[in-house]
């Protein structure tokens, strides 16, 4: 059986209270993300804001494949990492309301989620600058002797700089415990992955580094979870590093108030012919035997959270201004 055959298996077991759960994470990261452009229209987020929808699936699937120990590290569109790994929604909302109560004490904001007791460490700004602490995570586990893995995800973008070869290599010289998965949006800022990449299809990057890889539709959360469970199934095997491809797109600009001027209104409308929560929910209703109500009560059980959340950020106060040198190592 090809490797494929396995994921595909795999993906079509997977009982009808999981894909519920599934569907119920994928419209909170959906509304979170909605929610935060609201926020910012209204001057309550500073800084800059970077959307994560259209790639639901991927945070969502692979999330699910993980066991408790293992850990996960990612760039900057780190919003529905935090979602997927069970962090709590207020302190999502008010981390990015800069509040004291937020899940990096306000000091992080949008970019710098971190949740330690979830081994969620974030949430990097510096592109591809998260690759080589993914790897370090990943060596402390093996130091260690333990079977947990990490899952480090990044941008297309990330492949292009010299973090992304010196991570790869060394993850393939000591034989490390992670799992790379490049979340393919086929965009970094503006510009295409054909005009920034020498070498656009990702898996000669992975050969480069003599790692298995595999490409996998990042719009399907069936797939996804499927090629990751595989892919952390290796790593516990002592299989080595392995790398996963997953094509999404971003639905909105890459981050607020982007023109987007560098691609045509036809290639947004037709991937989002494709929205991994549609997929999903003709999955429900057509396989499943899901009714649209049954849909409709997690939705409003999702905007009751979201309103919630909101509420708790509004209403959290603004780190002490006693506190401005707190957590700073110079003097
Ligand atoms: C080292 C570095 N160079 C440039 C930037 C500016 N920058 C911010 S996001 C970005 C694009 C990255 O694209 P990708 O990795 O594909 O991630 P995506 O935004 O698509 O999720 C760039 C170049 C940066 N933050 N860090
Ligand atoms: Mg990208």
């Amino acid at each position: 059986m090809s490797e494929r055959e396995v994921g595909v298996g795999r993906a079509a077991d997977i009982p009808k209270e999981l894909l519920l759960d599934w569907y119920r994470q994928m419209v909170l990261i959906r509304k979170f993300e909605q929610s935060c452009s609201e926020q910012y229209q209204l001057g309550k987020i500073g800084g800059f804001l970077h959307l994560y929808i259209g790639q639901e699936a991927v945070a969502v699937g692979s999330i699910a494949a993980k066991q408790e120990g293992d850990h996960l590290i990612t760039a900057y569109r780190d919003h529905a990492h935090a979602l997927a790994v069970g962090s709590d929604v207020g302190a999502c909302m008010a981390e990015l309301l800069g509040k004291v109560t937020g899940l990096s004490k306000g000091r992080g904001g949008s970019m710098h989620l971190a949740d330690v007791p979830r081994r969620y460490w974030g949430g990097y700004a510096v592109v591809g600058g998260h690759l080589p602490l993914g790897a370090g995570i990943a060596l402390s586990e093996q130091y260690k002797g333990t079977d947990n893995a990490v899952l480090c995800y990044m941008g297309d973008g990330s492949t292009n700089i010299g973090y992304f070869h010196e991570s790869l290599n060394m993850s393939g010289v000591w034989n490390l415990p992670i799992v790379w998965i490049v979340e393919n949006n086929q965009y970094g800022m503006g510009t295409s992955v054909d005009r920034a990449s020498a070498a656009p299809d990702m898996a000669t990057k992975a050969k480069g580094y003599a790692m298995e890889s595999r490409q996998v539709d990042g719009m399907s959360v069936c797939d996804v979870y499927a090629a990751t469970l595989d892919a952390l199934d290796r790593v516990r095997a002592g299989e080595g590093p392995q790398f996963l491809e997953l094509i999404t797109y971003r639905f909105e600009g890459h981050s607020m108030g982007d023109p987007l001027r560098y691609r045509g209104k036809d290639e947004v409308v037709r991937w989002r012919e494709d929205d991994p929560i549609g997929i999903l929910e003709r999955r429900l209703v057509e396989k499943e035997g899901c009714t649209r109500e049954e849909l409709d009560a997690i939705d409003d059980n999702v905007e009751e959270v979201m309103a919630a959340a909101v509420k708790f950020a509004d209403e959290s106060p603004f780190p002490d201004l006693d506190s401005l040198y707190d957590n700073i190592y110079a003097s």
